[in-house]
Order: structure tokens, then C-alpha cells, then sequence
């Protein structure tokens, strides 16, 4: 057997022969060595043709076989890494090469050297020799990652998390409160849920469910999509008189793509205009076939306002979670994923998660996306302080540092602050690097396109016969001076936002985002969740935005302070009155518009010629006024057959020799223009407008607004 340290000799032998291991081939010469130019020509022009045959120079190859790295004691297992083939195939070529190799392969133990570069070459791929095994990457050392399953030993059964969906207003939170004798639906701002809300409820039977409520008005789009994924049952409400809406829809597309089963609720059914047939018909268009069509979806006809029906719904809802089979373990470091979070005054960074495995106690290091916490207080849905929270448990934990963890963010419990904060370290330098890869990607295309630009402007004024001089100075700086002055104009409204929670902070940048009007500039300046600080307020001054706080108090200093900085705060805490208000803003920055509103009518009955005492004829029209009100300063229309002859102001209207400012219905005044050559004729029309200044209308229309 060679030992591997004689490895390096063997294979340095092997290539003279073997291409297969050694992979690259060097060249090979035909008959002769090449000639030096000058001798060829020479022999060329002296015999007329060539007679040598030519040269053929075979340049060094580089091979194109996969290097792999292997390495002294090598195992199979190891080998099949390496390889990155599946470790039955190698096993089959080593037992193959050898039957002894597969004692090695069962322990584990390391494959003799020969055949080690025999089952390379086997592959086609080339080996290389290195010191040892890859050390781990820097990532698996220090970063955090969820654990393997638990033993099945361990799995205990846990509640089924259920996420309740549907269309805006067809009774999710309703339902949610009969099902736990609670008043959440009318404690809302606005009639609508704006939250996702995770609630325990202890059903009949003794059998735990977690209700995730989620909102249905079309902003929450992103809650809803979370509320999909982070369920292992959905509810899909659709009210019996109102059908299947755009949010069911929706819904129904969000559970199926995160793969959860359905339970359909058909609500209000108490309502005398519910028609419970027909929403089921119309989730068929949907491939939601409820069992009373035939179907394998389970239906219940529920009315959540009269608690009917309820104890079927549970009861479906228990079936689903036992088909389902859900387990966990309670042992073990807590995995949990983050519903909600926000910062509290006076707590400061809290959030609610659902536990998922292993059991939440107060003292544990948690670490969440770029945020960690040492879990200060811990409380359930009611505000009670609870000591512990097993899987499926949904819990308002305080204690969390650095930023605060995103919703859907997944939360794993380490050993020590330490590691904890190790771990935010890394994850925030990783952030960083993939924000410098990003930024220079943006950067190369800025270089790209400056480049172009400049091109561009060379040949801009080459065309001019300029061949020298700065296109900075000549044309760019020149343009910039003209974009600036038609710029300067522009109407703009700047923002700056605080909400209560991450969720709707993130579903009002999500409506920012469909704002894509050109009459009004729109600029964020700054956004956090939390509440306003002073900070705010002089950011707002210098930049002459709103302060816009969703669903936040305004400390009575910070009132004061705005209002000695003349900055503005608005104040809201339901989405749609918010929309409400950014249009109105935008819409109030944009010049109003006038509009000509016709007054009155009338005709010309005869054209007088009077002299003044310049002797200069001016013509008069007699007018009869059909209707309405002649007004003096308003804007007169004179229209003979389909042309105008004159529209604009008048210079004086006179009834008898009385000057007059308005004429009325079935009266004749004489009209007087400042252009004396404008001539009257029997007949034309005379038609008088009112101009009235209009505000402009935002041209922004969010969906669902
Ligand atoms: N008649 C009748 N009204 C109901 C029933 N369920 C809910 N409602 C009413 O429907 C309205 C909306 O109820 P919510 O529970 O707030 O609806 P929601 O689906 O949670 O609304 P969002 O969360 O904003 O999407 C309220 O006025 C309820 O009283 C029901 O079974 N029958
Ligand atoms: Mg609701």
C-alpha cells in the first residue's frame, strides 16, 4: 500500500502517464522540430513550394476537469463532499476497487490513498493534495441557525396556530372575539384591524388553538402574506351577503402559496340578505371546493355577531389539526418566529412572537435578525405576566436591543449574551458587506453612465467644432443651470412618519410606493417606529416636512416645541383618514386651475356706430340677454356661425345712458369693447363666463383607497 505522504511523488509519476490524473496535456510535436523563420523563408524561395510539413504547436491546455481537494485520512464520507457525489455511488466504486473498502466505509475510517486517486480519476475529476479538511466558514461559526429536528422521543403535541382571513369587514375580528368572549372589534380605530394579533384560546374539550387575526383592508397585503405563512390552518371568513371580494381572493392565494389547508367560515348568516350557497359557488372559480359540493374543504355557516354555529367550527378546525398531526418538542433551545414588533414608552423595544419549539422563560438570550434581547418581561395577550410559554404560545416579550427585529424575522435562544452578541455583530457586518456589493453594483452603473454622459457631451460639442474644452463647464453645468430654474418651481411635500409597530409602518411605505404622480413631489425624510422625539420635530423644521404619527401620543412637550418651531404634526390612527389627508396635502400643493362657468346667454339685436369726441366711430352691440346674469367683469363670448369673433373682457355696459355693471334675464344693454374695430352683426351670439379658481386634484390613487 503507498502511504498518502508518498501521495504527492505518485501523483507527479502518475501524469507522465496517466493524463486521466494528471489532466493537463503539455503538447505533442510532429515529425520535426520547428524551424526559425528566417530558415524556413529561406528554404521556402529556394525551392519554390514548402516542402516541410508543418509545424503543429500544441500550446499548454488547461484542463477542464473539476479540481478536488482531498487530503491525508481521508474518509468516504469526506470524499463524497469533495467530490459532491452521492455517497452510495462512491461506495460502490471504492468496494469495486477494493472489498476490503467497505469495512472502512461502515466505520468510518479512512480510505487507502491509491484508491482515494483511483475513485478521483474514476469521476474525471483532478485531484489536489491540501493540509486537512476545509475549516468550517466563518458563517457556520458564528452565525445562528436553526436546529435539526427533535428526536421523536421528544415531539409532544402542540396547539394548531390558526390565521383568520379574509375580505375588509366580513367579521375575521368579530368571529375571533366570539370564539373568545372578548370586545377587541370594537375597541378599533375606524371599524378596521390594522394589527396582526396572536390570541390563546382554549376551545371545548379542553383543546388549545392560537388565533392570528389579521387586517382585510387592502394596506395589509404584507400582514396578510405573514399571516399565511406563519399558519398551520387557515379561516377564511367571506361574509354570506357580500361573497367572495378581492381580499378572499388574495387570501386564498397567499394560504395556497404558503401551502396551508383551509377551513371556509361563511359568515353573517343572520343577515336577511345572505345568500351562504352562493359564496360557496363563487370559491369554486377559485379551486376552493367545500365539501357540500363535493369537495374536501371543510365549510362552516357561522354568524359571528350571534355566536351560531361556532361549536361546528371549532370542531372542523380540531379535525384539521389532528389530520395535521402537529408536534413539537418543549425541551431544547426556544425557536420562535416575531408576529409584531414596536417600541413602547418607557419599555422600550417589545415584541410579540409565537413559540415554535423549546420553552420561553424570562432570563433566556434570544437573537432575531440584527437584534437580541435578554427576555425582561414576558406577558401574554391580557398584559399578565406569564413565566413560561411551550410551543404554539403566543407572548409580548420586552428586553430587546440593537434594532428591532422585523415581523416574520425567526427567533433562536443562544447560551450567552455573548455569543448573542456575536452573532448581531456578524449578522450586521454581513448586512454591511451585502450593502457595499450592492452599492458598488450601483456604482459601477453610475461610472457607466457617467461615462456615457460624457461621450454624449463630447460629441455634443464636437458637432458645435469644438474639440477642446470642458464638457462639465459647457454643457453640463449649463443645463444644470436650466433644469434648476424650471425645478425650482416645483410644488413638493415632505414627510416624516412614527407608527406604534413595525407592520404598519411597513404598509404605509408600501402605499408611498404606488405614489407616482408627477404634479407633486413627494419626499420621505425620515421614518422609525416609535414614538416622536425632539429630534423629529428639528428635522421637520429643517426640511419643512409634516410630522405624520400613526396611532403614537404627543407628549405635551413636544406639542409646545412644534409649535414655537411652527412645525406641523398631524395626527392618525386609522390608515384610510391618513391616505385621506396625504392627498389633500398634495393636492393643496398644486396650483389651482381656473375653469369658465357660463353665466348667461344672449343675441345681438342691432350694431350702433357712436361717435366720441375724438371723432372716432365705436361700435356698440344692442344685446338682448336670453338668460342668466351679464356681469361686467366677467369674460364675453361674440360668435358668428360657428366662429368666435371676440372673447375677453368688455369695456363698459350701458342701459339707456346708464352705465351699469350686470344685466339681467330679458333686458337690452349695450356693449362696449376697447378694440373699436370689432364689428357687431344681427344675431351673433353672445355667450358670458364666470371664471372660478379650482383646486387641482391629486392624480393618486393607492388600491383600496
Ligand atoms: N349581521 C352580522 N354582522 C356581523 C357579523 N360578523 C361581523 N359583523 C359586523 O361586520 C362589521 C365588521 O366586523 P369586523 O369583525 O370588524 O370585520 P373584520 O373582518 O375583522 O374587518 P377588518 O379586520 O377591518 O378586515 C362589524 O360591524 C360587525 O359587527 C355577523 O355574523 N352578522
Ligand atoms: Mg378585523
Amino acid at each position: 500500500m503507498i502511504k498518502l505522504f508518498n501521495l504527492t511523488k505518485t501523483l507527479r509519476a502518475s501524469c507522465t502517464f496517466s493524463p486521466l490524473i494528471r489532466g493537463d496535456v503539455v503538447g505533442l510535436f510532429k515529425v520535426c522540430p520547428p524551424l526559425t523563420t528566417f530558415s524556413r523563408n529561406y528554404a521556402d524561395k529556394k525551392r519554390g513550394k514548402r516542402k516541410f510539413v508543418e509545424v503543429a504547436v500544441v500550446k499548454p491546455t488547461k484542463s477542464t476537469k473539476k479540481v478536488v481537494d482531498i487530503w491525508k485520512d481521508i474518509t468516504a464520507n469526506e470524499l463524497s463532499t469533495a467530490l459532491e457525489v452521492d455517497f452510495d455511488e462512491l461506495t460502490e466504486v471504492l468496494v469495486n476497487l477494493d472489498k476490503k473498502n467497505l469495512d472502512l466505509i461502515s466505520d468510518n475510517r479512512p480510505i487507502d490513498d491509491y484508491h482515494v486517486l483511483q475513485a478521483v480519476a474514476s469521476f474525471s475529476c483532478k485531484p489536489r493534495m491540501v493540509n486537512g479538511p476545509p475549516r468550517k466558514s466563518s458563517e457556520e461559526q458564528v452565525d445562528l441557525k436553526p436546529q435539526s429536528d427533535p428526536p421523536a422521543n421528544e415531539l409532544e403535541r402542540r396547539p394548531p396556530v390558526v390565521t383568520i382571513m379574509g375580505h375588509v369587514d366580513h367579521g375575521k375580528t368579530t368571529l375571533l372575539d366570539a370564539l373568545r368572549n372578548s370586545q377587541i372589534a370594537a375597541g378599533e380605530f375606524g371599524g378596521i384591524t390594522q394589527h396582526i394579533g396572536a390570541f390563546s384560546v382554549q376551545l371545548t374539550k379542553g383543546r388549545k388553538v392560537t388565533f392570528l387575526d389579521t387586517p382585510g383592508h387592502a394596506a395589509f397585503a404584507s400582514m396578510r402574506a405573514r399571516g399565511a405563512r406563519g399558519a398551520d390552518i387557515v379561516v377564511l371568513v367571506v361574509a354570506a351577503d357580500d361573497g367572495v371580494k378581492e381580499q378572499t381572493v388574495q387570501s386564498i392565494k397567499f394560504a395556497q402559496a404558503a401551502g396551508v389547508p383551509l377551513v371556509v367560515a361563511v359568515n353573517k348568516i343572520d343577515k336577511p340578505n345572505a345568500d351562504p350557497m352562493r359564496a360557496k359557488r363563487s370559491l369554486l372559480e377559485h379551486d376552493i371546493v367545500v365539501e357540500q359540493l363535493g369537495g374536501d374543504v371543510q365549510c362552516v355557516e357561522v354568524s359571528a355577531l350571534q355566536s351560531r354555529n361556532l361549536p361546528a367550527l371549532q370542531e372542523a378546525l380540531l379535525l384539521q389539526a389532528d389530520v395535521l398531526d402537529l408536534k413539537s418538542t418543549k425541551k431544547g433551545a426556544v425557536e420562535a418566529v416575531i408576529i409584531e414588533s414596536s417600541v413602547v414608552h418607557g419599555i422600550g423595544k417589545v415584541c410579540t412572537l409565537l413559540v415554535s419549539r423549546g420553552t420561553l422563560r424570562k432570563n433566556a438570550v434570544l437573537v432575531a435578525g440584527t437584534s437580541w434581547c435578554r427576555v425582561k418581561t414576558m406577558v401574554d395577550e391580557h398584559g399578565k405576566n406569564v413565566q413560561e410559554a411551550d410551543p404554539g404560545t403566543p407572548v409580548r416579550v420586552s428586553g430587546w436591543r440593537e434594532d428591532l427585529p422585523a415581523p416574520g424575522d425567526w427567533l433562536i435562544q443562544t447560551d450567552s449574551v455573548d455569543r448573542a452578541q456575536k452573532v448581531v455583530s456578524f449578522r450586521q457586518e454581513q448586512k454591511m458587506k451585502e450593502k457595499a456589493a450592492s452599492d458598488w453594483e450601483a456604482t459601477e452603473e453610475d461610472r457607466l453612465k457617467t461615462r456615457e454622459e460624457y461621450l454624449k457631451n463630447r460629441q455634443f460639442l464636437l458637432n458645435r467644432g469644438q474639440r477642446y474644452g470642458s464638457t462639465l463647464r459647457n454643457v453640463v453645468h449649463k443645463q444644470n443651470r436650466i433644469e434648476k430654474e424650471v425645478d425650482s418651481g416645483d410644488p413638493k411635500l415632505r414627510l416624516i412618519f412614527r407608527t406604534d409597530v413595525e407592520g404598519t409602518l411597513e404598509a404605509i411605505l408600501e402605499i408611498l410606493e404606488t405614489y407616482k404622480s408627477e404634479k407633486c413631489q413627494l419626499q420621505l425624510v425620515d421614518f422609525e417606529v416609535g414614538p416622536p422625539t425632539e429630534k423629529d420635530v428639528e428635522l421637520a423644521k429643517e426640511t419643512g416636512a409634516i410630522l405624520y404619527l400613526f396611532n403614537l401620543m404627543l407628549p405635551p412637550k413636544l406639542r409646545a416645541l412644534a409649535e414655537k418651531e411652527s412645525v406641523r404634526i398631524e395626527h392618525f390612527n386609522v390608515i384610510y383618514r391618513l391616505v385621506e389627508s396625504l392627498k389633500n396635502e398634495l393636492s393643496l400643493r398644486l396650483p389651482s386651475e381656473t375653469e369658465l362657468h357660463l353665466v348667461g346667454e344672449g343675441h345681438v339685436l342691432k350694431e350702433f356706430l357712436i361717435s366720441d369726441r375724438a371723432r372716432k366711430r365705436q361700435p356698440i352691440a344692442g344685446v338682448l340677454v336670453n338668460w342668466g346674469n351679464f356681469e361686467k367683469n366677467c369674460i364675453f363670448k361674440f360668435i358668428r356661425g360657428d366662429s368666435v369673433v371676440y372673447e375677453g373682457a368688455v369695456e363698459s355696459m350701458k342701459q339707456g345712458l346708464e352705465v351699469v355693471a350686470n344685466a339681467k334675464t330679458n333686458t337690452e344693454v349695450g356693449i362696449a369693447l376697447a378694440d373699436k374695430n370689432i364689428r357687431f352683426k344681427e344675431d351673433d351670439q353672445v355667450e358670458v363666463y364666470e371664471k372660478r379658481t379650482v383646486t387641482q386634484q391629486i392624480d393618486w390613487f393607492p388600491p383600496g383607497f
